[in-house]
Formats: structure tokens, sequence, C-alpha cells
């Protein structure tokens, strides 16, 4: 299961030591996960909690972003995950994600720019500072993750390539690897998975463009080398290992909405007043809580309202779900 297999990472990216207070605190934060700070200490740099051996991203903890909320466990954070191109099964990420090739790695930037760009993810990562910022994942699905995310924002990446006065939206085209993924073969979705924004939404400094979690490079199960976070919607709009981003005039097609739009629309703000068609949005599943802990009450914008209600000022949250 866990591939013991390094990506080759530039040494600058590397800390070669973890930062003890900042993971400290984490565990501590992380109620059981404390249990396994000496463990997790100790073996850092080698196989912990069944996963494979991630090299340390460096990333400045983000004062503005942290929660009270105790953190997911990384077990839970890196072996419960919706990545469909690797099947359906909640497990199935972790268990066959490790064969993606995550280098070499480029992500193409094109369409509404003055000058379409590709760039190469050893260059992505220095491209602004990393913060570690903790945010709260909602999935449609009605559960839900506090994970501690390393990243710059999105409009960092955005503002190099340049957009035009005509981009009005942003799209996001994750990675096919025929040979690496098993769960292309389902057809479920017309691949590649493809997310969108409007423009902003994309250059919110909540969103997030990520490229570790709990302090190290991201998992290939949750979306490496890189892939955006969009905390205030459902987890479906936040893709994963994207290879290009495409800057549009109109509204772009979106994986989800496509395969049944009056279930998933391409705002998909996290909403406990506007119910799925299928299930109540109401309440949640908070992930490793325990089997008898009570359902947390959904909190419109995910808890982000402060920051984005303004975004959708005047509109109907019915009619754009
Ligand atoms: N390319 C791609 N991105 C994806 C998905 C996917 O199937 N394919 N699943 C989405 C869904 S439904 C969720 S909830 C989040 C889960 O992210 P995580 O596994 O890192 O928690 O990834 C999103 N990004
Ligand atoms: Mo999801």
């Amino acid at each position: 299961m866990p591939r013991l297999k390094l990506p080759p990472i530039p040494p600058s990216e590397i800390t070669p030591e973890p930062r003890w207070a900042a993971r400290r605190e984490w565990m501590l934060r992380a109620g059981k996960g404390a249990l396994a700070l000496g463990v997790g200490g100790l073996l850092a740099g080698r196989a912990s909690w069944g996963q494979a051996a991630r090299g340390v991203l460096a990333g400045a903890p983000n004062p503005r972003y942290r929660l009270d909320d105790a953190l997911t466990t990384e077990e839970d954070v890196t072996g419960y995950n919706n990545f469909y191109e690797f099947g359906t099964g909640k497990s199935d990420p972790m268990r066959y994600a490790g064969r993606m090739q995550t280098r070499p790695w480029t992500v193409r930037i094109e369409g509404e720019v003055e000058k379409p760009v590709t760039l190469d993810i050893d260059d992505l990562l220095k491209l602004a500072p990393m913060e570690e910022r903790i945010y709260r994942l909602r999935c449609v699905e009605a559960w839900s993750m506090v994970i501690p995310w390393s990243g710059y924002p999105l409009s960092a990446l955005l503002a190099r390539a340049r957009p035009t006065s005509k981009a009005k939206y942003v799209q996001f085209i994750s990675a096919v690897q025929p040979e690496r993924m098993p769960g292309l073969g389902a057809r479920i979705i017309d691949w590649p998975y493809r997310e969108g924004l409007r423009m902003d939404e994309a250059l919110h400094p909540l969103t997030l463009l990520v490229f570790g979690l709990y302090g190290k490079i991201l998992p290939n199960q949750n979306g490496a080398p890189m892939r955006v976070v969009i905390p205030w919607k459902y987890g479906f709009k936040s893709g994963k290992s994207i290879v290009g981003i495409r800057l549009l005039e109109n509204q772009p097609p979106t994986s989800w909405s496509e395969i049944a739009p009056h279930e998933y629309g391409f705002y998909a703000n996290v909403n406990p007043t506007v119910p799925h068609p299928r299930w109540s949005q109401a309440t949640e599943r908070r992930i490793g809580s325990g089997f008898f802990a009570p359902r947390l009450e959904t909190l419109m914008y995910n808890g982000y309202g402060d920051q984005v209600a303004g975004l959708y000022a005047g509109m109907d949250l019915r009619a754009h779900y």
C-alpha cells in the first residue's frame, strides 16, 4: 500500500528538521493525535500511520487562518479520500494514487492571458511564500475534515499570467494518466476532471493553491503535486493534481454539474439551507470524531461567510446552488 518513493524535490524546498513547535501545536489540537506526537516525531522521515514517508514542506503558519476545531488526523486526511481517477471507494486513492507520476510536472496557463505560460512544478513551489493554513473541508456528501494545508493564494499565480480584461472565469484541468489511474475506466466522469470558479472567487485571498498538508509535501491521494482548495465551497470544487488553468470569458462546464446538473451546480457554496435533492446539507459528520459523536451543524459558507458572503450579494442562492 504505501509506496516509499519520495518525489525528487529541490533541496531548497526541504527543511531538514520539521518545525517542532508548529507540529507540536497541531498534534495537541488534534486530540487523539497528540498521543502519537512522540512516535510521529521519532518516525518523521520514515513511514508512520501506514503512510509513505513524505518530504517536509516549509511554510509559515498564517495566524489569520486557524480554527478552534480539532484537526482531523493525518491518517484520516490521507486515508479517506475522493479522487475518482483512482476509483470511487474512499480507500482507493490511498491504495492506488501512489502510481501517479508527479515528476516531471508542468502546469499550462492559457486562454485570456497576455502571455500563455507553462510552469514547472519546481518553479511553482517557489512562486510565492509558502503558508500553512488550517481550513475546514466540507464534502457535498455531508462529512467534513479540518486540515492544515501548505500553499499560497491562487491570485499570486494568476497575477503572474496577466489575465486580460476578458477573463471572467477560471477553469482547472486535472491530470489524466491512463496507465496509472485505475478509475478512469469507470467513465462516470468525462475525463479530465474539470472544475471552475468565477474570477473574483479565484482571486479571493481564501482560495489557496496547495502543495502540502501536515507540514509535508502533498500525498498523491490528496492531489499531488498541486491542487486548489476553496474552503467555502463543497469539496468537489477543489480540483486535484492540476495540469492546466484556463482563463475564460464564459462560465466553463464542470465535471459534476455535467453528470448531474440538478444536483451539483457551478457555485456549490456550502449552504445548510439548500438541501441536495437526495439528502440534507444541514449537518455534517466530522471524520474521526467517533461513531457516537453528534453530527455538527453545517455553517453557511462553511464558516467563511464574513469573508465571502459579499461575493454573492443579490444572488439567489437557491437558483445558483
Ligand atoms: N481530480 C479530482 N479532484 C477532486 C476529486 C476527484 O475525484 N478528482 N474529488 C473532489 C472531492 S468530491 C473532494 S471532497 C475533495 C477531497 O479532497 P481530499 O481527499 O484531499 O480531502 O477533492 C475533490 N477534488
Ligand atoms: Mo466531495
